[in-house]
């Protein structure tokens, strides 16, 4: 057995902290935004935050809540999600999404992307998006 395999699991359990399930991304094109949505389970007993999205797909990735204030309804940056311990966190339409800002490419139906998530505890977790049309 590989002896700094062996010392690396003793010192980052293989258990998983945070999954991510449902990773999907509306179709778009090339040089316009779209979103990426998935949901966060943290399965720790202490909050982790998400602080910043990695991806080759677009020149810009900011996350995203959704606002209305009285009739106005809009998008804006937060620094953030925290996903509080054994709880989960939804990104959806209508709420907190990534936006993917200046596509370099069209976003097809069916495309695949990889992304990268920074969380503060859990760290880097790759995850693997498919492009559909919301229901
Ligand atoms: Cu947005």
């Amino acid at each position: 057995m590989n002896t700094l395999l062996a010392i690396l699991f003793v010192l980052f359990p293989s258990e998983d902290k945070i999954e991510i399930k449902d990773a999907w991304m509306r179709p778009s094109s090339e040089k316009m935004a779209t979103a990426l949505y998935f949901i966060i389970e943290n399965k720790s007993e202490t909050a982790d935050t998400l602080f910043q999205v990695d991806s080759d797909l677009a020149e810009r990735v900011e996350i995203h809540e959704t606002y209305s204030e009285g009739e106005m309804m809009g998008m804006r940056k937060v620094n953030f999600i925290v996903i509080e311990g054994k709880s989960s966190f939804e990104l959806k339409p209508g709420a907190h999404h990534i936006m993917l800002m200046k596509l370099k490419k069209n976003i097809n139906d069916g495309d695949k992307g990889e992304f990268i998530l920074h969380f503060k505890q859990a760290g880097e977790i790759n995850i693997t998006a498919t492009a559909k049309m919301p229901k």
